[in-house]
């Protein structure tokens, strides 16, 4: 049976302002990075320079959507000191995508932080939402007129988790206080933004935005289907998946609603396989027999299509239309990145046909990227970046894809 999407599907690819446009030299990241003795962003894919050409390549790939980021250490280096040069550069990148007919997704803060903010105690703080929501109203005010789709904070679980839970991200700490009072605030930074844009949408008499997070997801598949696995599975799954979105949901109080689609990042699944009880484990526990034997990427993940299908009728309850914000693999193997890219269309298709209303996908990464702790050598791209030369090479499964995009045949 032919798989064919809708007319007004999204298609595109995303990337982070950190992990390709290189020299973010305010951010903690930056600084980090070379505290901690990792490999070092520097010039990532001189994407700041080339983002042009870079677009120039996603239109011939025929994407009609791009989801970019925002860096706030560019736009507000010192505290209260906003950067209209920086701005200036955002509204040019806006622009490039306009004029090629990509909408713009934009991403307001991807796991950076500036300096600045970090040293005041970052997202700790109470002061944080309102810091946050500064930068936002700055930042909105200048792009309102062209951007419709807007993500407040990209994938929160994940940073609390790294920075503030196994301490392997900046501020790298290890607190389970700190981190319930960085959900918080970040959970409330939300809030304040999504009123805030939509403020200034009314004020501009420009039609509504559509905002959200973008959540990331993972298929919590119990490794022998006893009741305790089961249910382990179960809290997992409400804890890292739906935690966070049903914190924010929960003041969508009419007259205010707290988010008008939902942001979804889906990679790969977790094995849960409960050792012994307690808090920890029922938390991080996974199976590691080698038997339920599947294709992984080049970090080891699982690749595990159909579990985006389960979490997306698990999304169907919350009544709002969803974006895939990222699906992606690293891998050398070209041809396991399109079975990749197909098998998770596939679900999505089947997803849509059972009524879940998926507005769009966004493939990770546009090009190759700055893979955080892991620095460069993990190859997310659908375009193929030479870190000598800067070279960009589009690759074949890119190819395949254009196609999907062009016709919405899969
Ligand atoms: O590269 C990251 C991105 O910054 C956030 N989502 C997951 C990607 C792959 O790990």
């Amino acid at each position: 049976m032919m798989i064919k999407f809708p007319q007004s599907f999204l298609w595109g690819a995303a990337t982070s302002a950190y992990q390709v446009e290189g020299n973010n030299v305010n951010a903690d990241w930056w600084q980090w990075e070379k505290k901690a003795g990792k490999e070092q962003s520097g010039k990532a894919c001189r994407h700041y320079e080339f983002y042009k050409h870079d677009f120039d390549l996603a239109r011939g790939l025929n994407h009609n959507a791009h989801r970019l980021s925002i860096e706030w250490s560019r736009i507000e280096p010192k505290e209260g000191e906003f950067s209209h040069n920086e701005l200036k550069h955002y509204i040019d990148v806006i622009l490039a995508l306009k004029k090629r007919d990509i909408e713009p997704v934009v991403t307001l803060h991807h796991f950076t932080n500036p300096v600045w903010f970090s040293k005041l105690g970052g997202w700790e703080k109470g002061r944080s939402a309102a810091l946050f929501s500064r930068y936002c109203d700055f930042v909105t005010r200048a792009l309102a007129k062209h951007v419709h789709y807007w993500i407040t904070i990209n994938e929160p679980t994940i940073y609390i988790s790294h920075a503030y839970i196994l301490g392997v991200w900046p501020p790298q700490v290890k607190s389970y206080l700190k981190a319930t009072a960085v959900e918080e605030n970040m959970a409330w930074a939300h809030i304040k933004a999504y009123r805030a844009i939509h403020k200034i949408y009314e004020e501009l008499r420009l039609s509504a935005p559509s905002i959200s997070i973008s959540q990331n997801v993972m298929a919590f598949v119990p490794c022998k289907q006893d009741l305790q696995n089961r249910f382990t599975a179960y809290l997992r799954d409400r804890l890292f998946n739906l935690g966070f979105l049903e914190r924010i949901m929960r003041y969508d109080l009419m007259p205010h609603k707290a988010m008008d689609f939902i942001g979804v990042n889906y990679y790969s699944r977790q094995l849960v396989e409960l050792k012994k009880f307690g808090a920890a484990n029922i938390a991080s526990d996974v199976c590691n027999k080698k038997h339920h034997l599947c294709e992984k990427n080049s970090l080891g993940w699982d690749i595990y299509p159909k579990g985006l299908y389960e979490v997306l009728l698990e999304l169907e309850k919350y009544n709002l239309p969803i974006m895939i914000t990222e699906n992606g693999i690293c891998t050398p193997d070209d041809d396991l990145r399109w079975k990749y890219i197909y098998g998770h269309l596939k679900y999505i298709h089947r997803a849509m046909k059972k009524g879940v209303p998926v507005m769009g996908y966004l493939y990770w990464s546009l090009i190759d990227n700055f893979e955080w702790d892991k620095g460069f050598f993990p190859r997310f791209g659908l375009i193929g970046i030479d870190y000598k030369t800067y070279k960009r090479t589009v690759r074949k499964s890119a190819k395949k894809f254009a196609r999907v995009c062009k016709t919405g045949i899969l």
